[in-house]
């Protein structure tokens, strides 16, 4: 290789790496809101989650004393919630209105009562 072909070869790796860069930060998202909610005996915290269609945001869940679950049905989401645990589900609502959410693991006496609204505006 000459000195001449060596450079351009040099000069096309340069290219290529600025290429690259610029598409990890073209591909790199806004980063989703977090909303953190926690299930404990016998109510989720908060109750209302309020979310506007088509904005992602990231559910935290935290269960401080026992197993619990989460069950957004009209989404298609539901994660269970172990104590010392968060678990996380990422949510983008495409339609607007008020959904019930619910525990769908038996937790105790109250569990009948462990429900909570997500309103999508
Ligand atoms: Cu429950």
């Amino acid at each position: 290789m000459g000195t001449d072909s060596r450079r351009r070869a040099l000069i096309c790796a340069a290219g290529a790496i600025a290429l690259s860069t610029v598409a990890v930060l073209a591909s790199a998202k806004p980063k989703a809101r977090v909303i953190k909610v926690v299930a404990k005996k016998f109510e989720f915290v908060p109750g209302e989650i309020h979310v506007k269609q088509g904005e992602t945001v990231t559910l935290q869940f935290t269960a401080p004393e026992v197993l619990m679950g989460f069950n957004l049905a009209d989404f298609n989401l539901r994660t269970d919630i172990m104590p010392g645990k968060v678990a996380s589900l990422s949510l983008t609502p495409d339609k607007t209105g008020k959904f019930t959410f619910l525990c769908d693991v038996f937790c105790g006496s109250g569990h009948e009562d462990m429900i909570g609204t997500l309103i999508v505006t």
